[in-house]
C-alpha cells in the first residue's frame, strides 16, 4: 500500500509510523485509519521487528477525528459513529494493545480527543514538555471513545477522569506525567535523544518477555490475585524455555552483555 497520510520505516529492529498531516494536527481520516491497519499488520508480521515508535509529524502529536473529514452540518443526513469507532478506532486501539512489541508514543506536542487515547493504548508514552492532553469529546457532545473510557479511571483515577472527561481542559505534559496518565515528560530539546535511547535498548531486549508483560499487566485489571499467580505461573514456565532466558542468565555468570535475539 502507498502511504500518503503516515510515513513509515523499519530498520535494525525498529520501526517507526509517524503521523503525517501536520496542517490539520494528524488528525485521523478515514485514509489514514486504512493505512494505519496495513503498516500494524506489517509490523506485526515481521519477524525483524523488535520495537514500534508511533509519533507525529510537525508541532501536533493528533488532533483526534478530522472534523472536516465528512459533512456533519445541522441540515447533513446523520453520521453513523458507531461505524466509525467499529470500523476505524476499535481496530487501531486492539492492534496496538495486541502488538507482541514494546510501544513507545512519542507525543511530540497537542494531543486532543482519539489522538490522547491512542496514544494511552501504546505502552511508554513520552511527552514534549510543551505537549499537552485534551479530552475534546465533551465540547462536542461526544464520549471519550478509543478506550478512553477504559484508560482514564485505571490511569489516573475516578475523580480526575471525570475532571478531564467532564471538562475537556488542556492538562500539560508535566502534569500528565505527575498524575501518572503517561509515562515520563522530557523537555522538548530532549524528547528525540530520549526517544532514540530507548528505542535502541528496547530492540536489544528479550523481545518475547517483553511481550509477555505487556499482556500479563493488561490482565491484571481484570484478574483475581489467584488467576494472576496462575498465569505468571503458566507464562513464566514457556519464558523459561526461550533463547533469551538462557542468554540473560548465561550473561550475567559471565558478567558480559546479554546478546538477545529476541526469542
Ligand atoms: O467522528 C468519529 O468518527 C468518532 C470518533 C471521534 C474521535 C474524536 O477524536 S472526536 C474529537 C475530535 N477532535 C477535536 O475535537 C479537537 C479539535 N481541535 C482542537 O480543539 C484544536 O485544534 C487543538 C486544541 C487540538 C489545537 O489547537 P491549536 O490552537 O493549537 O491549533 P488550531 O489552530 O486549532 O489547529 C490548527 C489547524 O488544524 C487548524 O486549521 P487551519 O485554521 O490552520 O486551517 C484546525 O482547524 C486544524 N485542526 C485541528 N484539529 C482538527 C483540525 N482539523 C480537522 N479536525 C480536527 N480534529
Amino acid at each position: 500500500m502507498n502511504y500518503e497520510q503516515i510515513r513509515f520505516e523499519s530498520t535494525d529492529g525498529i520501526a517507526r509510523i509517524t503521523l503525517n498531516r501536520p496542517d490539520r494536527l494528524n488528525s485521523f481520516t478515514t485514509r489514514m485509519h486504512e493505512e494505519l491497519r496495513d503498516v500494524l499488520s506489517r509490523v506485526a508480521n515481521d519477524d525483524g521487528a523488535r520495537v514500534l515508535l508511533l509519533t507525529g509529524a510537525g508541532r501536533g502529536f493528533c488532533a483526534g477525528q478530522d472534523l472536516g473529514d465528512r459533512a456533519v452540518a445541522p441540515g447533513d443526513a446523520p453520521v453513523d459513529l458507531g461505524a466509525s469507532i467499529e470500523n476505524n478506532y476499535r481496530p487501531l486501539v486492539l492492534a496496538l494493545r495486541n502488538l507482541e512489541l514494546p510501544i513507545v508514543c512519542a507525543v511530540n506536542g497537542v494531543a486532543a480527543g482519539a489522538g490522547v487515547n491512542i496514544a494511552l493504548a501504546c505502552d511508554l508514552v513520552i511527552a514534549a514538555r510543551s505537549a499537552s492532553f485534551i479530552q475534546a469529546f465533551c465540547k462536542i457532545g461526544l464520549v471519550p471513545d478509543s478506550g478512553g473510557t477504559f484508560f482514564l479511571p485505571r490511569l489516573v483515577g475516578t475523580a480526575r477522569a471525570m475532571g478531564l472527561a467532564l471538562l475537556g481542559d488542556k492538562l500539560t505534559a508535566e502534569q500528565a506525567a505527575q498524575w501518572g496518565l503517561i509515562w515520563k515528560c522530557v523537555d522538548d530539546d530532549q524528547l528525540a535523544s530520549t526517544v532514540d535511547a530507548l528505542l535502541e535498548r528496547l530492540a536489544h531486549a528479550p523481545t518475547g518477555g517483553l511481550a509477555a508483560i505487556k499482556r500479563a499487566l493488561h490482565a491484571a485489571a481484570d484478574n483475581t490475585l489467584e488467576q494472576q499467580l496462575a498465569l505468571e505461573r503458566d507464562v513464566q514456565r514457556t519464558l523459561g524455555q526461550s533463547a533469551d532466558y538462557r542468554e540473560g542468565v548465561a550473561a550475567f555468570l559471565a558478567k558480559r552483555a546479554p546478546e538477545f535475539t529476541g526469542r
